[in-house]
């Protein structure tokens, strides 16, 4: 008998742990829910089922179909089954999914990988209850956007043919709503399409998000939504895990059927955008127009190809940075009741076996290469930093909040003067530095330096961090870490906590984190930092914030000079 997730008989393996959120949290929850739609209630649960088939996860590797003489055959189906998105033997929903016919049935759906100037010749049975919309089964480029209509237990005769190179989807819905709005039973119906150039089959690997997301009943006491935001079928750390060699070439493909936007973050490195595209055309960058970023927002819809330049060893991430899409409290969300303070304090649930995260997730580890560098040793002593992190009691004025502040002298700086975002950090390109981080807070903490190139042991993922069998420790209540590195490039990053739970990232740990070219004076009177965030602000109730407050900070600008303005997105 499968077991089904439903409201009332969902449990973990390893047992859950009630958390409490933040009231801003909610708030800002409430207004994600929102963008949601009407789409979210339509799940169903079904304890009593029969039997149903064990959804695979599809690692995309291996195309469907038989290509003969320039012509792919290929029968799918759009059946349902039971889907195990984190461990195979952890908890399990009913959803429906594409298989291959005579085959079990696939999350994401079977790959379609053809070379250009194939000549695609589908059928597709649906052999739900429901009618099904199928997108994305026609030409590239030209398909136009109509979908395909399949009434329940028919079949359709697909032909087309594919000549435009490039990534590319195909996608179902059963509830009539666009990818916008798939949140539920439908959500998993997205399978990769990729034309290769004629001769060519990259050595790329290919990665398609989803999120499956049920809100709880009408007058369900426990107010609990479930939530399984997935990269290729599965949530950390459940996800495949990739090991490389330094200098090798990485190239993914990358593609978002789901229904929310994803800001995909690689830790320790930069990663370049060779082409992008919207599932139904893709346009490879000219050199000059691709992006080297640390950071690359996907909406709905997107696709991308990336290359991952990996030049460090150890361990590292490659990540949605949407805290709801990454965060192990999100396995399993539980709202406020209203009228709830600052939650209590307690252990990280999943901090045992996903250090502290789940969702949208990759790891990756970096082994020596050819091409691996000697660490540099500088002659110049590093330069010292005490950041404390620490908890500010709500007043009059703010609420309550989780905070960063710097200490200069032998003395901590009052915690009334503690602001949200924390201060600026000021760097020196190619300058080395030691940060002592300060945990104050009664729980755990870890900081990461979001978009600096550095040692992994020192990049803030706790437990993960590091290289060979050295683990990177959290730091704990009481306790301090000193993290050493030297910014290689200048630039505005950020740094925040890499606790992943609501209390403290919502909570107010991020701030800036700027590094200037050597000579290179840093004047707060002319440069200007805007940082986007939420957490600690007077109006609990603000989605995001700026500078930590509702309505951006009074800024003065002194005539006759240039002022620097950097704006910081808390991604
Ligand atoms: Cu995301």
């Amino acid at each position: 008998m499968s077991r089904t997730l439903s409201a009332q008989n969902f449990r973990h393996p390893a047992g859950r742990i009630g958390y409490r959120r933040p009231q801003a949290f909610a708030a800002a929850l409430a207004a994600l829910l929102l963008c949601c739609g009407a789409a979210l209630a339509q799940q169903t649960t079904a304890p009593n089922s029969p039997v149903l088939p064990r959804i695979e996860t599809n690692r995309n590797l291996l195309p469907a179909g038989e290509l003969r003489d320039g012509v792919l055959r290929l029968a799918l189906e759009i059946g349902r089954g039971d889907w195990y998105p984190e461990a195979e033997s952890g908890p399990s929903v009913v959803v429906r999914a594409f298989a291959e016919a005579g085959h079990m049935p696939q999350i994401p759906g079977p790959l379609i990988r053809v070379p250009a100037g194939t000549e695609v010749q589908a059928s597709v049975r649906n052999a739900l209850d429901d009618a099904a919309l199928v997108y994305g089964l026609y030409e590239r480029p030209d398909g136009g956007k109509d979908p395909i209509e399949i009434p329940a237990g028919q079949t359709r005769e697909l032909r087309f043919r594919l000549t435009a190179p490039g990534t590319y989807d195909y996608w179902a819905t059963t509830t009539q709503g666009g990818l916008a709005r798939r949140s539920g039973i439908d959500t998993q119906l997205s399978g990769a399409l990729i034309v290769d150039p004629p001769g060519e089959h990259a050595a790329d690997r290919i990665f398609v998000m989803g999120i499956w997301l049920k809100r709880p009943a009408k007058g369900d006491p426990q107010q609990k939504i479930e939530q399984f935001a997935v990269i290729n079928g599965k949530s950390w750390p459940h996800t495949e895990q990739f090991t490389f060699h330094v200098g090798e070439p990485v190239h993914w493909r990358l593609i978002n059927t789901s229904f929310f936007d994803h800001p995909m973050h690689l830790h320790g490195h930069y990663f370049r955008v060779t082409s992008e595209g919207n599932g139904e055309t893709d346009k490879p960058l000219p050199s000059e127009r691709q992006r080297l970023v640390v950071t690359d927002r996907m909406q709905i819809g997107d696709t991308r190809s990336v290359e991952l330049l990996l030049d460090h060893e150890g361990r590292w991430l490659f990540h949605c940075h949407l805290l709801v899409h990454m965060s192990g409290e999100y396995r399993f969300m539980e709202l406020l009741p209203a009228g709830s303070n600052m939650p209590a304090l307690g252990m990280h649930h999943s901090m045992a076996d996903a250090t502290g995260m789940s969702g949208i997730v990759l790891g990756i580890t970096v082994l020596p290469g050819a091409t691996s560098a000697t660490p540099v040793v500088s002659a110049t002593p590093p330069r010292q930093i005490r950041l404390l992190v620490r908890e500010r009691p709500g007043s009059e004025r703010y609420s309550a909040a989780t905070v960063f502040q710097l200490q200069e002298g032998s003395q901590p700086p009052p915690l009334e003067a503690a602001t949200v975002p924390g201060p600026p950090l000021v760097l020196t390109q190619g300058e080395p530095v030691e940060i002592t981080v300060v945990n104050q807070l009664p729980e755990p903490t870890a900081v990461h330096w979001h978009g600096i190139e550095l040692d992994s042991y020192y990049d803030g993922v706790p437990v993960w961090g590091g290289a060979g069998d050295k683990h990177a420790p959290a730091v704990m209540p009481g306790q301090s870490f000193v993290a050493r590195f030297a910014p290689p490039r200048a630039g505005t990053f950020i740094y925040h906590t890499h606790w992943h739970d609501f209390r403290q990232l919502i909570g107010g740990l991020y701030g800036p984190l700027i590094v200037l070219p050597p000579g290179q004076k840093y004047d707060p009177e002319t440069d200007k930092t805007m940082v986007i965030g939420l957490g600690g602000a007077d109006d609990q109730k603000a989605p995001l914030l700026l500078n930590g407050g509702l309505y951006g900070p009074l800024i003065v600008l002194p005539p006759g000079r240039n002022t620097t303005r950097k704006p910081t997105r808390r991604w």
